[in-house]
């Protein structure tokens, strides 16, 4: 672990209040897996000094990871990885209007040069954009990687121990 186990190493970013619903799925699964985060509200066009600031601060303040859900016209996670080069991972949260293909194709068409990791939409996005950030950290952090493996195996038990899908 890292010598202050409180310091965050993962940034857990949205644009919105409104995105909580899809990024707390990143956040339950950064915490069921022991990973030191924070969480704010960072809003690419309505706050965008905030972000400047975030961004700009984040390797110094020892985020190892920053992960950035968005909806609709989703500059945010472009715009953070345009400012620092601790790794973004994107999550685009599904918008009402066209049901995050929007947000989806605003994270991940990103020009060469400055690169975001791009997850699925949704729920599903964020739990794995927290998996795979763990996954980066797991190297330098062992009980990250123990919690990582032990997540995976029950996955595979779970399904393993109930492969009849006629059985409830
Ligand atoms: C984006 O606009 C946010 O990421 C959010 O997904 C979307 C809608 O925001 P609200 O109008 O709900 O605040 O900036």
């Amino acid at each position: 672990m890292a010598a202050n186990p409180k310091q965050a190493l993962v940034g857990l970013v949205m644009g919105s209040r409104s995105d909580w619903e899809t990024m707390q799925h990143a956040a339950s699964r950064l915490e069921a897996l022991g990973v030191p985060f924070e969480v704010r509200v960072v809003s690419a066009h309505r706050t965008p000094d905030v972000l400047f600031d975030y961004a700009a601060a984040a390797q110094s303040r020892g985020l190892r990871a920053i992960i950035a859900g968005a909806g609709g016209a989703a500059h945010l996670p472009g715009m953070l990885a345009a400012k620092t080069a601790v790794p973004v991972l994107g999550v685009p949260v599904q918008s009402k209007a066209l049901n995050g293909m929007d947000s989806l194709l605003s994270i991940v068409q990103m020009p060469a040069g400055i690169p975001v990791a791009t997850f699925a939409i949704g729920n599903a996005g964020a739990s794995n954009a927290a998996l795979f950030a763990a996954a980066m950290l797991a190297s330098d952090h062992v009980d990250v990687a123990q919690a990582l493996s032990a997540f995976r195996q029950r996955q595979s038990d779970e399904v393993a121990g109930n492969d009849d899908p006629r059985v409830p």
